[in-house]
This record gives structure tokens, sequence and C-alpha cells, in this order.
């Protein structure tokens, strides 16, 4: 198995497809995807463009579904949920389907859909993810960061090393028999520096300033816990992912 990281979806290559792509958004698109999953909802289904998030979701009936819309990190007018992990509660979600998007991690999710496996990947559920890949072993994994607006993200790149570690653990071989790119080395060093306070990191992370300017704080700390939920979204069909 051969990792690579791309920081944000502008980085990714568009001239092929890994094996199995990861998807990660920590603050907090794949959070709050994989606290859906866990609490019940039916599915996650994924939009770049809210406009085409509102004519799908038309098509299904209203007590099956809910909405989820942020920009800016401020929940979309209209919408009933903006992007908190910690509003997705079973008495909300159970047996629902939720039609989301976001300003940067469903984009991510979007530029990835393609490949053959997708599989959204945040702290939260580490474990589930690892657990995938050392029992699959794909030839070819890209971690594809959300980051913001294009730019680097110490949250998602961190998330990206905390599954490189984990496998490195695991198979016991070093970090460059797994890397495929020196953004693999790279984030496997922010972790290993930062696995006992990843919160403290989220403090230091612009887009976990932007989100405690927001009233955030619960949300950095849900999002800061490790291994915490045993859930696999995974895509089933193009933007639709599942838990597995
Ligand atoms: O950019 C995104 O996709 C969001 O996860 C950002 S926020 O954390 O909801 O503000």
């Amino acid at each position: 198995m051969k990792l690579f990281i791309y920081h944000t979806p502008e980085l990714t290559p568009t001239d092929k497809t890994p094996d199995c792509a990861i998807v990660v958004d920590v603050l907090r698109a794949t959070s709050t995807i994989a606290t859906v999953l866990a609490s019940g909802g039916e599915a996650v289904q994924a939009f770049s463009d809210l406009d085409q998030l509102i004519a799908v979701s038309e098509k299904w009936p209203s007590e099956k579904r809910l909405r989820a819309g942020e920009r800016g990190g401020a929940k979309v007018t209209g919408f009933e949920l903006g992007n908190s992990p910690l509003d997705c509660t079973p008495e909300v979600v159970q047996g629902r389907r939720l039609f989301i998007s976001t300003t940067n991690g469903t984009r991510a999710l979007q530029r990835i859909q393609h490949s053959p496996t997708v599989i959204a990947a945040a702290l939260i559920n580490r474990a589930a993810v690892v657990h995938y890949l050392w029992e699959k072993q794909p030839e070819i994994v890209w971690i594809v960061g959300s980051g913001w607006e294009g730019s680097f993200s110490l949250e998602d790149t961190v998330c990206a090393g905390a599954i490189a570690y984990s496998l490195v653990e695991k198979s016991q071989l070093s970090p460059d028999d797994l890397a495929g790119n020196d953004e693999l080395i790279s984030a496997i060093a922010l972790y290993s520096q930062w696995q006992n306070d990843l919160l403290g990191l989220f403090h230091q992370a612009s887009h976990g300033k932007r989100l405690l300017r927001l009233e955030g704080h619960e949300d950095l700390k849900y999002c800061a816990q490790i291994d915490i939920l045993d859930v696999l979204p995974i895509q089933q069909e193009t933007g639709v992912l599942k838990s597995q």
C-alpha cells in the first residue's frame, strides 16, 4: 500500500484515480457525516451546489430528509441544520437522509467521487478507516484534505497523519515504506507532535479560530476526539455515503 496526501481539492491530480480515496474535513463536514451515520441516519448525500441540493432533496419525502448547509462557517438560511455534528443526534437524524453542502468538505468529496472506493474520515472515526485499509489493502490510497478555499489546513493534515501513524504501527513498516509523497511524512510528524493535544492544535488552526469566533468551542472539542465512533462512511452511489 502507498499513501498519498493532497492538502486541498485543488492540489489533487485530475488525470488519474487511486484505488481508494479518503476525504477529510475534520472541521467539520466529515465529522458531521460520520456522526449522522453513527446516529442512524439512512445516508448522507453531498452537494457542492446549494441549488442542486434543493432540487434533488425536493424529490425525497419531507419526513425522511434533512437539509444541512454551511457557508463561511454559518448555517444557510432556510435549512434545518448547519454543519455542527452535535446537532446530529439519533432523535434528529434516525432513518433520514441528510442532504448536505458545505464550503470545502463537500467540494473535496466531489473532487474524488469517481474513484472506485470513496470514504469519509475524521479523527472521531479514524480507527474504522484504518481497519478498512488494513483489511482491504488497496494498493494506491489518496487522502484528500478539504483545506479552506484552496489553502492548507492543520486539522485535516493531522487527521491524515493519524491514519498513516496507525497504519505504520500496525504494519511495522517505516513511514518511508508507506509514503507515496513527502506530504505523508510531514503529516505523520505533525500528528506525532500533537497527538496528546489535538484540541490545542485546533486552537492554533485558522479554521479553528474562525469557528471559535462563531461560538464553536463545543464542536472543536467534539471533533478533536479520536476513535470514538465505529463507523465507516463509504460511497454507495455517486455522492451518497452510507455506513458499512
Ligand atoms: O468547509 C467546510 O466544508 C466546512 O466543514 C466548514 S465549517 O466547519 O462547517 O465551518
